[in-house]
């Protein structure tokens, strides 16, 4: 039966460091801000925007909320970047995905400037985690390290395999695992024998987007699985990417979903931020 890593305990411990280092700046009259920006009413984007608001106010930072309607065009919203950007008591912006159709996301991405991209997905920065250069740890991915890392297991060496490629997990994932010298392999929907590939890996990060993908025939005995996946059943239950019932009795540790990776996003969302804060009064 494999070990249950709690993202709950994990991004309360990294909120707990991310506060303590707050009310410290906050001695020096500095105060953290994040920008949130969501337009339209996605259900599951609210729920994450506020969540990120109440992580805010739990390590001490300024939040502020930008709701925009739905039929907002690009222009609106990149006049509202524009104004974020000239803005210092705003340390972090970030505009919830997915937005709307009409709105091009690359442009949105490309507009925030690159000191107070706390999502890291501007171009800039991801060259920089390309080379290794984390100013800035692209959230999820940089979780998910935390979670593999709370298991005393070391990633050097190991066979990790990312199932998914999307520039927001999988690729950043596959970078961050191959800087702490993890033998990376992506998956993808067109990858051919990707069960025997995954029963491979010491280390499974699913990223996939559909319920139950990953089957306890894909997992190596004593794996670490981490699932990314965040899919809403038609009962309204969350879900993972993994058949979780099934692959828990193979794997040596596995993460929950709602409660592993999610809370993870958060928290090291709240530490870019804090970063961004000390970036933006000389303080690294
Ligand atoms: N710009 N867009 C931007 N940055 C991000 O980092 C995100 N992401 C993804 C979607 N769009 C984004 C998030 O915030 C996914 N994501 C996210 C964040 C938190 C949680 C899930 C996804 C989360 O807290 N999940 C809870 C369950 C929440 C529920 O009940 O619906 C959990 O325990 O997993």
């Amino acid at each position: 039966m494999a070990k249950l890593i709690s993202g709950k305990e994990v991004s309360s411990k990294v909120k707990a460091e991310v506060r303590e280092e707050t009310a410290e700046l906050v001695k020096k009259g500095i105060k953290p801000g994040l920008a949130v920006v969501i337009v339209g009413n996605d259900p599951a984007s609210r729920v994450y925007v506020n969540s990120k608001k109440k992580a805010c106010e739990e390590v001490g930072f300024s939040s502020f909320e930008y709701a925009l309607p739905e039929e907002t065009t690009q222009e609106e919203l990149l006049e509202l970047v524009s104004k974020l950007n000239n803005d210092d008591s705003v340390d972090g912006i970030l505009c919830q995905l997915p937005l709307p159709e009409q709105i091009d996301e690359n442009a949105v991405i490309n507009a925030i400037k690159p000191d107070k991209d706390v999502d890291a997905f501007h171009p800039f920065n991801v060259g920089k985690i390309m080379i290794g250069d984390f100013a800035f740890l692209p959230c999820t991915p940089a979780g998910v390290m935390e979670l593999i890392d709370s298991t005393g297991v070391d990633i050097s060496g190991k066979s990790c395999v990312v199932i998914g490629r999307s520039n927001i997990v999988g690729k950043p994932m596959s970078m961050l695992l191959l800087h702490r010298n993890g033998t990376v392999t992506i998956c993808h929907s067109r990858t051919k024998n990707l069960a025997e590939i995954c029963r491979n890996a010491d280390i499974l990060v699913a990223a996939v987007g559909k319920a139950n993908f990953v089957t306890a025939d894909m997992v190596k005995d004593g794996a670490i699985v981490i699932d990314v996946g965040m899919n809403r059943l038609e009962n309204g239950k969350l879900c993972g990417d993994v058949d979780f019932e099934n692959v828990e009795k193979k794997a040596g540790y596995i993460t929950p979903v709602p409660g592993g990776v999610g809370p993870m996003t958060i928290a090291m969302l709240m530490k870019n931020t804090l970063t961004a804060a000390k970036m933006h009064n000389n303080l690294i």
